[in-house]
């Protein structure tokens, strides 16, 4: 394929016309998927979620900054919950690294959740995968909000960072919303204001109350992205998590598990997809669910009869 070998060779073009052809679902998506799929496994995959307007974004750019001093080559998948565009100004806008939009060595694309709720985990997973058959070292994951929709996309990454802003209230009602237990660093973030030692302490009860065994304790450290004031040892932070990760043959075992969940829930889409096209629109079908509903026949045996025919 053309296309994928552009993107092998670093054309820019590539990645953003593969991305595109993923999102829409065209007719060449699985065949640039499987293509390129020998080549991923190798990026980092830093995951940053948090509350809207806790300074995600601020945060981001300052990391990848970092990074950026170091050489590496970043992709950034900002999840937009509010806008189905992608690109351009307002993109730069909305995630305050204007100035990162023309580095070469990194490459942002927005996904907007309008629409297609439902997929956007395994589409966001597709676009990782291509940045990372691309070369990025490493491809952050930047998502509003802490549904049950955001934990599912942040499942994709290595590590997660959950913002957390002082003096909100409802933090602690997020961290127990499930944030607690993809959380893998915590950033008190806007510590300029008020409320930080009581949202740390909030914080440090609620991990003490995470009765798996873990060996792994979640850091918690206070930042003024705006000010770049913290950045430093948050990296120190990320940066140690990912080497636990390797260190402990965790990262191994996780990507496993996100491999094998991966193709659970292909095969379930699949099997769903044909359940939606070639059974319940059929005569017979109707028909069978006519006879259950005048008690001449049963769910259990149409289910059955169905399951029957999948699977033959
Ligand atoms: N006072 C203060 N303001 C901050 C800090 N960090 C970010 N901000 C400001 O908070 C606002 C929101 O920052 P963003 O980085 O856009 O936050 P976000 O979490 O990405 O927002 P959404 O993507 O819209 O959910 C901006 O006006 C930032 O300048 C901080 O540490 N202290
Ligand atoms: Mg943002």
């Amino acid at each position: 394929m053309d296309l994928v070998k552009e993107l092998f060779e670093g054309s820019r073009l590539a990645l953003a016309r593969s991305i595109t052809a993923v999102e829409n679902e065209y007719d060449n998506a699985i065949d640039i998927m499987k293509a390129i799929y020998p080549k991923t496994g190798n990026a980092r995959i830093l995951g940053i979620t948090g509350a809207p307007g806790a300074g995600k974004s601020t945060l981001t750019d300052k990391v990848v900054k970092h990074y950026l001093d170091q050489g590496k080559k970043i992709g950034i998948v900002a999840i937009d919950p509010t806008s189905p565009f992608s690109g351009g100004a307002i993109l730069g806008d909305r995630i305050r690294m204007n100035d990162l939009t023309l580095n070469e060595n990194v490459f942002i694309r927005s996904m907007g959740t309008r629409g297609s709720l439902g997929g956007l985990s395994k589409k966001t997973a597709d676009v990782v995968k291509l940045m990372d058959a691309f070369g990025m070292d490493l491809v952050i994951i930047e998502t509003v909000g802490v549904g049950q929709s955001e934990v599912d996309i942040v499942k994709n990454a290595d590590t997660t960072l959950v913002v957390l802003v002082p003096g909100l209230g409802d933090d602690i009602q997020a961290i127990k919303a499930g944030i607690l237990e993809i959380g893998d660093v915590f950033a008190i973030n806007k510590a300029d204001r008020d409320g930080c030692d009581r949202l740390n302490v909030e914080i440090e009860m609620m991990l003490d109350l995470d009765s798996r065994e873990v060996k792994w304790r979640p850091p918690i450290k206070r930042t003024i992205a705006s000010k770049d004031q913290g950045v430093d040892e948050l990296i120190d932070a990320l940066d140690e998590h990912f080497e636990y990760l390797e260190d402990s043959g965790e990262l191994e075992s996780r990507r496993a598990e996100r491999t094998r969940d991966e193709i659970i829930a292909m095969i379930n889409e699949q099997i769903g997809r044909y359940v939606a096209d070639k059974i319940v629109t059929s005569d017979e079908f109707n028909s069978q669910v006519a006879a259950v509903n005048e008690r001449e026949s049963d769910p259990y045996t149409v289910v059955n009869g169905v399951m029957t025919s999948v699977l033959k």
